[in-house]
């Protein structure tokens, strides 16, 4: 049997995922440490599990999209893209795609990235002009020699693919802008408007893991500002040896620690998912004694299909599909004070 085969992973037994109740600490005993080599112990896995779509907050639609697509055999890299399309084209979210909240100065920028199971990955960053950015960023993927376009050029790239030109602005956002504008102030709410991007993470019936990462970036940001969310490795990582991670929230403390890649590499070192998103997150607030003025939560999967996520703030929740049945599930979180 080939290495893919298995996963290296010693929290197989006693693992602490409460699926449509809460995720909360698993009980693989590594108390959020690296556990030793020696305590590694190949996992088998069971395909019938499959396929697996899960998303950051409660953006039911399109993990049942991105579910469906996968139970239609899609692979998973499609299936992440059709999924969390169904945000960046909902015009009432104003942290994706069409309708986002603008910069400062009244600029719809989004970024995006997308990740396949063979490693290549695709992103775009500051598009003003058109709405299914993760689309985009896999056209990039395919279609360039490169993996990140930016600005102009994304955009000049998606008409010669195909996409439409489109005012990201709609009335209510510059109504919305108006308003801010007229006692301006940065500061994000914890879980309102200012973290909402859509990460999405599928599992298709072959075992093969992808994502994608889509958002509008926060609300009134510094023009020309980029977050986490289409950087590889922090809004987003897969390693389909390992399994993937996305994240959420305040992205200038997520690229300060490389989130994703971290959550990923953690797993591959032995760490369940939920161990992993649990260091990742005591990585940012161990440095930082601003963390209870921003939310940041991370959600991963490993081969195997088991899913860990956690957060520093009460309040976020994912969404899990997995035979057909799509639930929200709440998600443990570090700041208990
Ligand atoms: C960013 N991580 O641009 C994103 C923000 C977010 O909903 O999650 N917004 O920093």
């Amino acid at each position: 049997m080939k290495r893919r085969q298995f996963i290296k992973n010693a929290s197989l037994t006693g693992v602490g995922i409460a699926v449509g109740s809460s995720i909360t600490a698993c009980n693989d005993g590594t108390d959020g440490k690296p556990i030793k080599k020696d305590d590694v112990k190949p996992m088998a896995i069971d395909t019938s599990k499959f396929p697996i779509a899960v998303c950051t907050w409660a953006f039911s639609k399109a993990n049942e999209t991105a579910g469906n697509a996968l139970n239609s055999g899609k692979k998973a890299l499609d299936a992440a893209i059709e999924g969390v399309a169904i945000e960046e084209e909902n015009l009432k979210n104003t942290t994706v795609g069409k309708g986002g909240a603008p910069d400062r100065e009244g600029n719809v920028t989004l970024d995006a990235c997308v990740m396949d199971s063979n490693g290549d990955c695709g992103a775009v960053v500051y598009v003003n002009t058109i709405t299914n950015v993760a689309a985009l960023a896999k056209k990039v993927m395919e279609n360039t020699p490169h993996v990140m376009l930016a600005g102009e050029g994304a955009e000049a790239f998606g008409y010669s693919q195909g996409f439409e030109k489109e005012n990201l602005l709609t009335e209510e956002s510059r109504l919305a802008w108006e308003e801010w504008k007229k006692s301006p102030e940065y500061k994000p709410i914890i879980n309102i408007e200012n973290h909402d991007t859509i990460g999405m993470l599928c599992l298709d019936k072959d075992g093969d893991i992808a994502g994608a990462c889509t958002t509008s970036g926060l609300s009134y940001k510094m023009k020309g500002r980029i977050g986490d969310s289409p950087i590889i490795g922090s809004g987003l990582f897969i390693d389909n040896e390992v399994g993937g991670a996305v994240a959420t929230g305040m992205g200038e403390e997520v690229l300060k620690t490389v989130g994703s890649f971290l959550i990923v590499e953690l797993m591959r070192n032995g760490m369940s998912p939920q161990s992993a998103c649990e260091e990742a997150i005591r990585r940012i607030v161990s440095k930082n004694d601003r963390y209870k003025d921003f939310q940041i939560a991370y959600v991963a999967m490993n081969k195997a299909g088991e899913i860990g996520s956690y957060c520093i703030h009460k309040g976020f929740t994912i969404m899990k599909y997995q035979n057909g049945t799509n639930k929200n599930v709440k998600v443990d979180f570090y700041n208990k004070a």
